[in-house]
C-alpha cells in the first residue's frame, strides 16, 4: 500500500515555487486567470507525485506578503516542506515569515530548494546556500538538505527527489483507526454534482455515502461522491487532498475555515486555552488584551488576547494564554495556531492549544495555572487525568478525552478503563451526562463535603438521627449535578460510612445524644400516642410535662419519626406507627370495593372525631393513598412497576 502524505512549498514572492512544482510533476498549480495574467500565485494550488512508496498530495502556497492567509490555511496540513528560496534574491521578508509559520506549525520535515540556480555565478550560489544554512539553525528545519535547482537547465531535480524521499520516511505513522476530520479550504459548484468541497485530511477515513458533521453548525452531511487528485475513490484518509461531493447543503454556505469531522468529537468554542509564543524577530512585545487574527485550521478568526500569567509577552518568550474568538473555533488539544497582527498584516507568533474549549479563567490563579502548564508537555495518561481534573466535579466524558487530551476514541476507551482500574479516575452514571468518569481526588473531595455537611447539621441538632436526603443534595448544589450527589450519597451508604436511604441519611458513626431526662420524655411521647389510638394528643399539651426540656420537644418527636416510631400527620398532630398501619388497613379493606367513602364514614370507622378525621384524610391524600373526588375519598391503585425493583 502506497502511503498517503502531503508536500507543501513555502517561500518568497517569485522564488520560483510553482515552476518548480511543474518541473517535478508537469502540472501548473496557478490555475485562476489572475494567477496566469500577474505571472504570481495568489491562492492555493495543487498537484501530486508519485515518489517511491509515497503518493504525495502537493498544495502549492502564494508567497505574496498579502496572501499570507491562503499560505496559512494550506500550511496547516503539511507533511514535508519544500522550502524555496531563489539563487539571484536570496533570503528574503517571506523567506523568514513562511519559516517562521511552519516552525509554529509544528512542520519539522524539509528540503530547501535553491532556485534559479542558472542566474548566478557558483562563488554566489555558495554564498547563498550559506545564507540559508544559517537562516535554518534554531529551527526544526536545521539539518534540512539545500538544493541547488534550475527548472530552466532541468538540474537538481533528482537530487531534490531524493531529498524529498528521505524526508517522506521520517514522517511518523498515524495511529490506526482515529475519527476523521478534515479543514475545508475550498467550496464550489460542479455542474450535475453539486456542492463540492476540498481539503486535507487531517485524521481518520471517510467512505461515500457516510455521514459527516459539518462544523461550527453540526449539521450532518451525507457523502455522495468522493475525489483524490480528479479522480474518484471510495474511501479517503490521513494526508490525502480530498474533493468531497455533498448532499443537502448550497455552496455558497460553505466556508474556508469550516470543518467536516466525525460527529461527537469537536466542540467548537470561542474560548481556548493556550501556550503562546511570540516570535524572536518581534520589535515590541504582545500585550494583555491585544486584538489578533488566529489562524487555526483553515480558519482565520478575529479575536482577542488574555495573557494569563503576564501583562506583556517578550519577543522570543512564552506565556499561558486565552483567546476569545469572534466565532467559535475547532481545535483538539496539541493543535499548533498561529496568531498575526490585524493591522500590520505581520506574524506575531502561535503555539499551541492546550483546551480546545475552554472557560473564561481567572488571570493569575495559581491553582489553575498549575494544573494547566504542565499539559503542554504531558503524555496522555497525564493529560487525561489533568483534563479530569480541570473539569472537576463535571467529570469527563470518552468525547472529552478525544478532544482535550487529543487520543484516538480507542485510545481514549482503554486509558479510561485502565485509569478506573488503577482507581485515579471514579466511572459516574449521572442523570445530567452521558455515562463518564470523575478524579478520584474529586470524588474524595466530595465525600469529604458530604461527612462534614452532616457534622456540621449532626452538632447543631443532636437529637436527630437523621437528616432529610433532599435537604443535603441542596445543601451541596455548588456541586452543580444532583445526579452525582445522589450516586455519592449511594456509593457512600454500600460503604456504610452513612446510613440511609432515599429519604434521610445519617452519618453511621453518628448516634442521637439524649439525655436520660429527653429519654424518659421521648418513651412518654411515644406511650401516649399508643395509648390515643385514632385521637392523638396534640404536640403542645405536652410542654408541661417536658418542664425544661420543652425546648427540646420539637426535636425529640422528630427522632421518634426518624426512629420509625410515629408518623407525622399534620404540623400538629402525629399518629402511633402501628395506628397509621392499621389505619392503612381498615381503609384498603373497606375501600376496595371502589365506591368511595365521605370523611364522616371514615371518621365514624376510626372511632374518631371529626377534629382527627379531617388531617387524617388529607396525610392520606398527600401520601398517594387515596384520592379525593368531591366529598369522597377513592384508594389509589399502585401503578404495576415493571421489571423495576
Ligand atoms: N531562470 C530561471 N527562472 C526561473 C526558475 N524558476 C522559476 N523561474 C522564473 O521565476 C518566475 C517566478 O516563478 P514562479 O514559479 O511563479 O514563482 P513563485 O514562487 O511560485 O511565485 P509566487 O507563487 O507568486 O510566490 C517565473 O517567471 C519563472 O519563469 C529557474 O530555475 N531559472
Ligand atoms: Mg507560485
Amino acid at each position: 500500500m502506497p502511503r498517503d502524505l502531503i508536500l507543501g512549498t513555502a517561500g518568497h514572492i517569485d522564488h520560483g515555487k510553482t515552476s518548480l512544482i511543474k518541473a517535478l510533476t508537469g502540472i501548473d498549480c496557478d490555475r485562476l486567470p489572475e494567477e496566469k495574467s500577474r505571472g504570481i500565485t495568489i491562492d492555493l494550488g495543487f498537484a501530486h507525485l508519485e515518489l517511491g512508496p509515497y503518493r504525495l498530495g502537493i498544495v502549492d502556497v502564494p508567497g505574496h506578503e498579502r496572501f499570507i492567509k491562503n499560505m496559512l490555511s494550506g500550511a496547516t496540513g503539511f507533511d514535508v516542506v519544500l522550502l524555496v528560496v531563489a539563487a539571484d534574491d536570496s533570503v528574503m521578508p517571506q523567506t523568514r515569515e513562511h519559516l517562521d509559520i511552519l516552525q509554529l506549525l509544528g512542520i519539522r520535515h524539509g528540503v530547501v530548494a535553491v532556485t534559479k540556480a542558472d542566474l548566478v555565478d557558483p562563488l554566489t550560489l555558495d554564498v547563498v546556500m550559506l545564507e540559508v544554512r544559517e537562516l535554518l539553525q534554531a529551527t526544526p528545519l536545521k539539518e534540512a538538505p539545500i538544493i541547488p535547482t534550475s527548472t530552466l537547465k532541468g538540474t537538481g531535480l533528482p537530487e531534490l527527489k531524493e531529498a524529498l524521499l528521505d524526508q517522506c520516511r521520517q514522517v511518523d505513522e498515524p495511529p490506526e483507526e482515529d475519527w476523521f476530520r478534515l479543514a475545508i479550504d475550498r467550496s464550489f459548484s460542479v455542474a450535475g454534482y453539486g456542492t463540492v468541497v476540498t481539503g486535507t485530511v487531517a485524521s481518520g477515513r471517510l467512505r461515500v455515502g457516510e455521514e459527516a458533521a459539518w462544523l461550527p453548525g453540526g449539521t450532518l452531511l451525507r457523502v455522495r461522491g468522493l475525489q483524490n487528485h480528479e479522480q474518484p475513490v471510495e474511501e479517503i484518509h490521513r494526508g490525502m487532498r480530498a474533493a468531497i461531493n455533498l448532499a443537502g447543503v448550497k455552496h455558497e454556505d460553505v466556508l474556508r475555515g469550516q470543518e467536516l469531522a466525525t460527529p461527537g468529537y469537536l466542540l467548537p468554542s470561542r474560548v481556548m486555552t493556550v501556550r503562546l509564543h511570540a516570535l524572536s524577530s518581534l520589535s515590541r512585545p504582545i500585550k494583555h488584551r491585544a486584538p489578533v487574527r488566529v489562524h487555526i485550521g483553515t480558519a482565520e478568526i478575529l479575536g482577542t488576547l488574555s495573557l494569563l500569567d503576564a501583562e506583556r509577552l517578550e519577543p522570543g518568550q512564552w506565556c499561558l494564554a486565552q483567546m476569545f474568538l469572534e466565532e467559535p473555533g475547532m481545535a483538539v488539544w496539541g493543535q499548533p495556531f498561529v496568531i498575526r497582527d490585524p493591522s500590520a498584516a505581520m506574524t506575531l507568533g502561535g503555539g499551541m492549544v492546550l483546551q480546545p474549549a475552554a472557560e473564561k479563567l481567572r488571570r493569575r490563579h495559581v491553582e489553575t495555572l498549575a494544573l494547566i502548564e504542565p499539559l503542554a508537555n504531558a503524555n496522555p495518561e497525564e493529560r487525561a487525568l489533568l483534563v479530569a481534573k480541570l473539569r472537576g466535579y463535571r467529570g469527563i466524558t470518552k468525547a472529552e478525552l478525544v478532544r482535550a487530551a487529543r487520543l484516538t476514541p480507542a485510545q481514549a476507551d482503554r486509558l479510561l478503563s485502565h485509569l478506573v482500574e488503577l482507581g485515579k479516575l471514579m466511572p459516574v452514571h449521572s442523570s445530567t451526562q452521558e455515562m463518564g468518569a470523575i478524579h478520584a481526588e474529586q470524588l474524595a473531595s466530595l465525600k469529604e463535603k458530604i461527612v462534614a455537611t452532616l457534622q456540621r447539621w449532626h452538632e447543631q441538632w443532636p437529637l436527630l438521627s437523621a437528616h432529610d436526603r433532599g435537604k443535603l443534595v441542596t445543601a451541596l448544589a455548588f456541586v452543580g449535578d444532583d445526579g452525582l450527589i445522589q450516586a455519592q450519597l449511594d456509593r457512600m451508604i454500600m460503604e456504610r460510612v452513612i446510613v440511609g436511604d432515599q429519604r434521610r441519611v445519617a452519618l453511621a458513626s453518628h448516634k442521637p445524644k439524649l439525655s436520660q431526662n429527653q429519654r424518659k420524655l421521648k418513651v412518654k411521647l411515644v406511650e401516649a400516642h399508643r395509648a390515643a389510638g385514632f385521637q392523638p394528643p396534640q404536640v403542645e399539651s405536652f410542654t408541661a410535662q417536658a418542664g425544661g426540656n420543652a425546648k427540646d420537644l420539637k426535636d425529640l418527636f422528630e427522632v421518634c419519626v426518624a426512629e420509625n416510631e410515629l408518623v407525622p400527620i399534620s404540623p400538629d398532630y402525629f399518629l402511633h406507627a402501628e395506628h397509621e398501619t392499621a389505619l392503612k388497613e381498615q381503609l384498603r379493606a373497606k375501600l376496595a370495593d371502589g365506591k368511595g367513602m365521605s370523611v364522616a364514614e371514615i371518621k365514624e370507622l376510626l372511632g374518631t372525631t371529626r377534629k382527627y378525621a379531617v388531617p387524617i384524610c388529607e396525610y392520606l391524600d398527600r401520601i398517594g393513598f387515596t384520592r379525593r373526588d368531591g366529598d369522597l375519598r377513592y384508594l389509589v391503585q399502585p401503578a404495576v412497576k415493571i421489571g423495576s425493583v
